[in-house]
């Protein structure tokens, strides 16, 4: 058994008395009130169901179990895999466990490709991700064993093998459509050797000689891990997991929400408007043309991309530690000096607008300059990276779900007519 699944089968049943004995003592108090404006407005602030992997707070931002995100920047994806899952970063014996588990899984199977070969040449590449993650599905261990009457308390552990073969696939299928999408040459094969963020910065053939595109994939595959449960990916994959569809079905769903431009989508409707900028301007423009620049864009009724969010109401700390990263690595690269400027800039344009409730930069807003400067231009291809991630998230709230026997979503809709009659 790998060392992560027995951590966790150490861990759960205190977990699941826990919540038993809270259950017991508080299952009728109230933990929130739906007003009749919340129920026609995405059900925003309310309450209504836990997730134990991270939090949002309005004025800090994501918190991984208890961890203040700026404080773990340094950790390895696989490292806030195993946060994510059992609470603990890893030991080095464990994470060399993990790294193991996953280099034995990285192969994507050849009918997958030729699926995605047989899409036309200009399928997006969030389409063709989710296809392949779908196409997968007959691989899956949980719909194996679910049909052969596998007993409740397993299901937890074999969501979790399918998790982790899924996730150890996933830099492989990501970079493997990059290259076949964008028309690079052959897909290059996985390397055993490499951790998961090296591996996909190797099978994409783009040049690293001095390893900071490794270090920004390892930061980009860490910041975007998770940002709690009710966000559209996270929320869709865990009603779609709540009906006992496996991780491939599941994960797939909550990615076609990420497929959405108000969510993943946004990362590359960000860098699409730095680089208008750009091009309008020739240039990092002055603030003052800036500005005017995006009010004609607010005035045309679209979003500034990159900027706003439903839970935050400061800048994203995701935000902040690419922009840190940015100034170590590229602090003389115009389109990141567009990025710094738009956040000097927007913030104080939305305030003046009045209509978003959070005028910061989200995540999305300084990514894409980034992989942009190491030679990542494709930027229809930046929301699989943000996939990629997410994808560790959506897993390890699974996990937990099944592990604590979490039923199948069914909240209770309303008619208008109801709402007229009743309140
Ligand atoms: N630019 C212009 N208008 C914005 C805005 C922005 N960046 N952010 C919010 N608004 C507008 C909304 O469109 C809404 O307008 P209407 O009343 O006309 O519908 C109004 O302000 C109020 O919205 P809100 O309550 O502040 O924001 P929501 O919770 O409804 O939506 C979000 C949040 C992220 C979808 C929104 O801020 C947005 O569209 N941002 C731009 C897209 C983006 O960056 N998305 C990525 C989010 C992070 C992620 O999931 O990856």
């Amino acid at each position: 058994m790998s060392l992560l699944k027995e951590q966790l089968k150490n861990k759960i049943p205190a977990v699941q008395e826990e919540i038993k004995n809270l259950l017991h003592e508080k299952g009728d108090e109230k933990i929130s009130e739906v007003t009749v404006s919340q129920a026609y407005s995405g059900m925003r602030g309310i309450k209504a169901f836990v997730c134990d992997t991270s939090s949002v707070s309005a004025d800090k931002g994501l918190i991984i179990r208890g961890k203040p995100l700026l404080d773990i920047t340094n950790i390895a994806p696989e490292e806030v895999f195993f946060l994510l899952l059992t609470g603990d970063l890893p030991t080095v014996n464990q994470m060399d466990n993990l790294k193991k588990e996953f280099s034995s899984h990285l192969i994507v199977p050849d009918y997958v490709w030729n699926v995605l070969k047989a899409l036309p040449k200009d399928t997006h590449p969030m389409t063709m991700f989710n296809t392949g993650i779908l196409a997968m599905q007959g691989e899956s261990i949980f719909q194996k064993k679910y049909d052969k009457g596998m007993p409740k308390e397993e299901y937890w552990e074999a969501i979790l093998d399918d998790g982790i073969r899924l996730l150890a696939k996933l830099p492989t299928l990501g970079a493997g459509i990059y290259r076949m999408r964008f028309n690079k040459g052959p897909k290059i094969a996985p390397d055993s050797t490499k951790d998961w963020a090296g591996n996909f910065v190797h099978m994409t053939g783009l040049p690293d000689e001095q390893g900071s595109f490794h270090k920004l994939m390892q930061l980009y595959f860490m910041l975007h891990c998770d940002h709690e449960g009710g966000n559209v990916s996270a929320f869709a994959s865990h009603t779609v997991a709540s009906a006992l569809s496996d991780p491939y079905y599941a994960v797939s769903a909550g990615l076609n929400g990420l497929a959405g431009p108000l969510h993943g989508l946004a990362n590359q409707e960000c860098l699409k408007f730095v680089l208008n900028v750009f091009d309008e301007f020739k240039g990092l423009p002055s603030k003052n043309a800036l500005t005017e620049y995006c009010w004609n864009r607010l005035n045309n009724g679209r979003v500034i991309p990159g900027y706003g969010h439903a839970v935050l109401r400061c800048p994203d700390p995701r935000f902040s530690a690419f922009i840190d990263f940015g100034q170590k690595h590229i602090k003389n690269d115009e389109i990141f000096g567009i990025v710094d400027l738009l956040f000097k800039v927007v913030p104080g344009v939305l305030k003046e607008h009045g209509k978003a409730k959070n005028p910061w930069p989200n995540v999305d807003a300084a990514s894409g300059s980034l992989l942009y400067y190491y030679g990542l231009k494709e930027f229809n291809f930046y929301t699989v990276l943000f996939s990629i991630s997410r994808s560790m998230g959506m897993i390890s709230q699974m996990v937990w779900e099944r592990a604590l026997g979490i039923p199948i979503t069914r909240p209770k809709s309303v008619t208008t007519e109801w709402i007229k009659n009743n309140i």
